[in-house]
């Protein structure tokens, strides 16, 4: 943390310098985000904001829209195609039926660990995948770290994949999460992040999965209090610019705002390691019934056909090999 305040700090001080040099913004780029103010990637976009002030002598500014102010995931990137939005930040899952190559990332166990993530993310798939967004309208800036994510429910404790039989649970809208559910036996509602509360508590479904500081911030932990520690993915959180507006800037411009969203990832970093701990410690204060200790071998078994169906041609199928063979 107190190397992230004293980024914050560096930030702060050549953000006023900067202010000071120019009065206003000559061009102010709109970014989306889901999440409440404070959540690391709220905070990390706004922290590439201050950057990208600085380094443009105070004539180009971002203001983020957090809470999801402009509509959920999915119609947000519409909008971000069409250069309504300028820039968003999303979880790599809602782009997997637009962008084959995001399915990669969005495989369940993909990722042996957050550090293999960012090992693969930093390296030349990493790259790759964030290139493969041009053709699509979106220019690919930076991935943020979003945890592994687990499954929680109202009903019952989930010790083994038998205990997800026949179970109705919400999955971000990727056909890859529908066919990873149906792998497990489940019944997978896809529906947008800001409908899972009221649906878990009008038992229209029986919970949905996601990592500590999702379950924390959502409040989905007050509606569904069993939670599984089965860490079925680690999906990368995106950041994108519309192409559109991309467009619109001199070269130069378009280097700053690639080298700010650079410098924001390690601050993303810094705060997701913290909050996680935070959203954990308060999840358990609150009476979750955590199932901690859970074979993943049966899990990871099941996923066979998924990555069958999703990954099999050649280009997807070479993606995967190149992750897996990332120590
Ligand atoms: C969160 C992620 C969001 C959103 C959400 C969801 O972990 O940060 O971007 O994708 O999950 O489940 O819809």
């Amino acid at each position: 943390m107190k190397h992230v305040k004293s980024i914050a700090a560096a930030f702060l001080a050549s953000t006023a310098l900067a202010t000071a040099a120019a009065a206003e913004c000559e061009i102010t780029l709109k970014s989306s985000d889901t999440h409440p103010d404070g959540y690391p990637t709220v905070e990390a976009v706004k922290q590439m904001g201050e950057t990208l002030k600085a380094s443009s002598g105070g004539r180009i500014c971002v203001e983020v829209f957090h809470s999801a102010q402009l509509g959920e995931e999915k119609d947000t990137i519409e909008q971000t195609k069409f250069g309504v939005i300028d820039l968003n930040r999303v979880s790599m899952g809602p782009f997997n039926n637009l962008i084959e190559e995001t399915k990669v990332v969005s495989l369940p166990y993909i990722f042996r660990s957050t550090d293999h993530a960012h090992r693969v993310l930093d390296g030349e798939v990493g790259a790759e995948i964030l290139a493969a967004f041009e053709p699509h309208g979106f220019i690919g800036l930076g991935y943020y770290d979003g945890g592994s994510r687990s499954f929680y429910n109202s009903q019952k404790p989930v010790r083994s994949i038998d205990d997800l039989k026949g179970m109705k649970v919400r999955v971000m809208q990727s056909d890859v999460f529908v066919d990873m559910m149906a792998a497990l036996g489940a019944n997978a509602t896809p529906m947008p992040y800001g409908e899972v509360y009221s649906s878990i508590q009008t038992g229209v479904i029986d919970g949905a999965e996601n990592n500590w500081p999702s379950y924390e911030s959502s409040g989905h932990f007050e509606v569904a209090k069993y939670y599984t520690l089965d860490q079925h993915l680690i999906v990368p959180e995106v950041l994108v610019m519309s192409k559109v507006s991309w467009d619109k800037l001199s070269p130069e411009d378009q280097q700053l705002v690639r080298d700010a969203a650079a410098a924001s990832v390690p601050v993303n970093r810094e705060l997701w390691a913290a909050r996680e701990k935070d959203s954990e410690a308060k999840i358990r204060a609150a009476g979750v019934e955590i199932v901690d200790a859970i074979d993943k071998t049966p899990f990871i078994e099941a996923m066979v056909p998924v990555y069958e169906k999703h990954a099999s041609s050649p280009k997807l199928k070479s993606l995967v090999e190149r992750i897996q063979s990332v120590d």
